[in-house]
C-alpha cells in the first residue's frame, strides 16, 4: 500500500504507532465546545450532564468540528467527570466540575463504589457507537478518552478547580493511605471506562492528567506515574493506542515517555524538535501549539504549524495537535487556519 493513498484513521494509526505516513494527521483538544456558535446553539437549555447524556446532540456536536473547522478527528462529546457520580459522588458543573461533598476522609472513600460504567453511563457507548457508525464511510479515526486518577482525584479532594489545590497537597502528606486507596478506585474505574470505549469502537484513547505538572519528579513518581502504567498496561493497546497528555510537564517528560503509552501530547512549554530527540523513538507525539496563537493572523498561524510539522518529523511519529484545549472566545477562523495549514501538501 502506498503511504500517498492512506486514508485518515489508518494516517491516523499509523502516526500513533511510529509507521510511515505521508504527512502527520491533526485535530484539536476541546474541539467541540464554546467557541463553536453552532455548539452553543445545540447545547441551549440544557444541564451540562444532561447534554452528556443526550444521544443525539452529543453525537451531533462530536461531528460539528470536522466539517466546521477541518479537522481530521473526532473526540466523542462527554467529560471526565460523567463517569464519576455512579460512584457515589454528588457533582455539578458550573461550568467546571463542582462536588458537593469534597472527598476528605478514609470512610468517604470507603464509600465509594467502583462502578461498571456500561451499566451506569451507557449513553457514552451508544454515542460511539453511534459516531463509528456514521464515521465509518468517511474513513475517519474516532477517539474516546477518561481523565487520568490524578486529576480526578485533584478535583474530588479540593471540591472544585484550583491554580494550587492546596486541599489534595495536604492530604498527600497528612493522609498519604487515604489519597492513596481513592487513586486505587479511580484506576479502576478509568481502565473499565476506556476498555468499554474501545469495545464501543474508539480507535485511540487519551487520557488526560491536566494537573500532574503541579507536581516535581519525586512526588510525580510516587503519585502519578505507577497509574499511568498500571493503565497502559491493562488496555488492549494492540486495538486502540493510547495517547497520554500531562500539562505543564517538560520537567515530567521521560516520566510520559516511560507510561506504556504510544503516544505522549505535549504543551507548548517544551520544545517539540527537543521533546522528538528525547523520546528515541520510543513514544509519538502529539501537539504542541500554544492555544492563544489561534489569535494570531492565518499567515502567523500557517508559519508556526509548518515549524511544528518541521520539529515533529524528528519524531517516531507525530499527531499536530494544540498544547491544550481550544480557550473559549477563540476566533473561529483561527482554527481554521490551523487546520488548514496543517492539512497543506507536504514541502518536498
Ligand atoms: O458549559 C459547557 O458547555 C461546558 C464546558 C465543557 C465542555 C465543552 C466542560 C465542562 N466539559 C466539556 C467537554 C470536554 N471536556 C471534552 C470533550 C470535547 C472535546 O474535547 O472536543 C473533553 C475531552 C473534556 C476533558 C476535560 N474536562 C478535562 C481534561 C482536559 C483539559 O481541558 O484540561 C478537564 C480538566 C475537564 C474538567 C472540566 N469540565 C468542564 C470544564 C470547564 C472543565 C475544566 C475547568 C475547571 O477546572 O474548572
Amino acid at each position: 500500500m502506498g503511504e500517498a493513498s492512506l486514508d485518515l484513521t489508518e494516517r491516523f494509526l499509523r502516526s500513533c504507532r511510529g509507521e510511515a505516513v505521508d504527512r502527520a494527521p491533526v485535530w484539536l483538544m476541546r474541539q467541540a465546545g464554546r467557541y463553536l456558535p453552532e455548539y452553543r446553539a445545540v447545547r441551549e437549555g440544557l444541564s451540562f450532564l444532561d447534554f452528556c447524556r443526550d444521544v443525539e446532540k452529543a453525537v451531533e456536536v462530536s461531528l460539528q468540528p470536522l466539517d466546521l473547522v477541518g479537522t481530521e478527528a473526532v473526540i466523542v462529546f462527554s467529560d471526565i467527570f460523567v463517569p464519576v457520580p455512579a460512584m457515589g459522588v454528588e457533582l455539578d458543573f458550573a461550568p467546571g466540575p463542582v462536588i458537593a461533598e469534597p472527598i476528605r476522609s478514609a470512610a468517604q472513600v470507603e464509600a465509594l463504589r467502583v462502578p461498571e460504567p456500561r451499566e451506569t453511563v451507557p449513553y457514552v457507548f451508544e454515542i460511539l457507537r453511534t459516531l463509528r457508525a456514521e464515521l465509518e464511510g468517511r474513513k475517519v479515526p474516532l477517539l474516546g478518552f477518561a481523565g487520568a486518577p490524578f486529576t480526578l482525584a485533584a478535583y474530588l479532594v479540593e471540591g472544585r478547580g484550583s491554580r494550587d489545590f492546596p486541599q489534595l497537597r495536604r492530604m498527600m502528606r497528612e493522609a498519604p493511605e487515604v489519597l492513596r486507596a481513592l487513586l486505587e478506585k479511580l484506576t479502576a474505574l478509568v481502565v473499565a471506562h476506556l476498555e468499554a470505549q474501545v469495545e464501543a469502537g474508539a480507535h485511540a484513547v487519551q487520557l488526560f492528567d491536566t494537573w500532574a505538572g503541579l507536581l516535581g519528579p519525586e512526588e510525580y513518581r510516587e503519585w502519578v506515574h505507577p497509574s499511568h502504567r498500571e493503565i497502559a498496561a491493562k488496555l488492549p493497546r494492540d486495538r486502540a493506542p493510547l495517547i497520554l497528555y500531562v500539562k505543564g510537564a517538560p520537567h515530567l517528560f521521560d516520566f510520559t515517555v516511560e507510561s506504556g503509552a504510544d503516544v505522549v501530547s505535549v504543551d507548548w512549554r517544551i520544545d517539540l524538535a527537543e521533546a522528538a530527540r528525547r523520546a528515541e523513538g520510543r513514544v509519538s507525539l502529539q501537539g504542541n501549539l500554544d492555544p492563544g496563537l489561534l489569535w494570531a493572523p492565518p499567515e502567523l498561524i500557517a508559519e508556526r504549524v509548518m515549524a511544528m510539522r518541521q520539529a515533529g518529523r524528528a519524531a517516531r511519529g507525530h499527531v499536530l495537535n494544540l498544547g491544550h484545549g481550544v480557550l473559549p472566545g477563540t476566533p473561529v477562523e483561527g482554527v481554521r487556519a490551523f487546520t488548514a495549514a496543517a492539512r497543506a501538501e507536504a514541502p518536498a
